[in-house]
């Protein structure tokens, strides 16, 4: 730990979200994984607690140490030409890499993208953790629709341009998830990449590799409510019909970035539309 950093007080030493937190900034700063977990354990948490704790808020490099960004594969450009559209960088943050981008998607393209979906909605999944599996859990309150990759020209024009704004291989594309959530609607700050440490990740990383960088659209204005917030950075990105955030989480050496813990903020007021695109290490397509 580095000189200056108050370690948290708890009386019994559970993760709390002032843990998390210290965690992920003492990682940022540069400090050992072990070190981390020493200082824990002398704060009073059980061994196996800590080393736990820090396999989620990032994977060691083959040398142990923290991790460590690649330069970011997003373009540093004011505007983006991604194949079809011009895309306008709105804002902008180095670490994590995260962008919030204007003008990804047309009016009457986010409109044909809601109107394709809501006759076919249902409850929202999530990975579980021990099995890989898809299963339904509190913790999304949303109802989803999927276009696999290419479904039709429509989705493979979004498709294409999608990957050119992401800067990687098409094919390393899952299909794009729709989402839409109700007034109260909400999702729990998570990773979006597979915790290394959750025996469910193997399945769900056994046809592509890891998730490595999110890009979350959206699809309508909400009233009140619903912007997608990073707890570990005070940071809210508000929903605004077209743009969207983009944010990168594992680089070249297999590194997860557990400062892109981010969530959903409930629906306060209105409805909430969004479609998720995640890129994978390799190829995600079967064939
Ligand atoms: O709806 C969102 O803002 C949101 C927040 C966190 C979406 C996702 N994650 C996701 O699709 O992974
Ligand atoms: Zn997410």
């Amino acid at each position: 730990m580095l000189d200056g950093m108050v370690v948290p007080s708890t009386p019994r030493a559970a993760l709390t979200p002032q843990w998390r937190a210290w965690i992920a900034e003492n990682l940022a700063r540069g400090c050992s994984t072990d070190s981390l977990i020493a200082d824990m354990v002398r704060a009073g948490f059980d061994p196996q607690d800590a080393r736990q704790a820090l396999g989620h808020s990032g994977t060691p490099a083959p040398d142990g140490t923290a991790f460590r960004p690649d330069p970011p594969r997003i373009a540093r450009t004011h505007r983006i030409l991604a194949a079809d559209r011009t895309v306008t960088v709105a804002m902008r943050l180095e670490r994590p890499v995260i962008a919030v981008l204007d003008d990804v998607l047309a009016a009457d393209e986010c409109d044909e993208l809601i109107a394709r979906c809501a006759p076919r909605l249902q409850r929202s999944t999530t990975i579980d953790p021990q099995r890989g599996t898809h299963e339904v859990i509190a913790d999304r309150s949303s109802e989803g629709s999927y276009f696999p990759l290419n479904a039709d020209p429509f989705i493979a024009r979004l498709d294409r341009r999608i990957a050119a704004l992401m800067n990687w291989p098409l094919e390393n594309g899952e299909g794009l998830q729709i989402l839409h959530y109700r007034q109260g609607g909400q999702y729990t700050p998570h990773f979006d990449y597979f915790p290394p440490q959750d025996p469910g990740s193997v399945a769900a990383m056994a046809i592509g590799g890891q998730r490595v960088a999110s890009l979350v659209m959206y699809l309508n204005d909400v009233e009140a409510g619903g912007g997608t917030v990073f707890p570990e950075l005070n940071l809210t990105v508000m929903p605004r019909k077209g743009a969207a955030v983009y944010f990168e989480y594992c680089n070249s050496l297999g590194q997860l970035d557990a400062l892109t813990l981010h969530g959903g903020l409930p629906v306060l007021r209105g409805e909430k539309w969004i479609a998720t695109k995640w890129m994978r290490q390799r190829r995600y397509t079967a064939s």
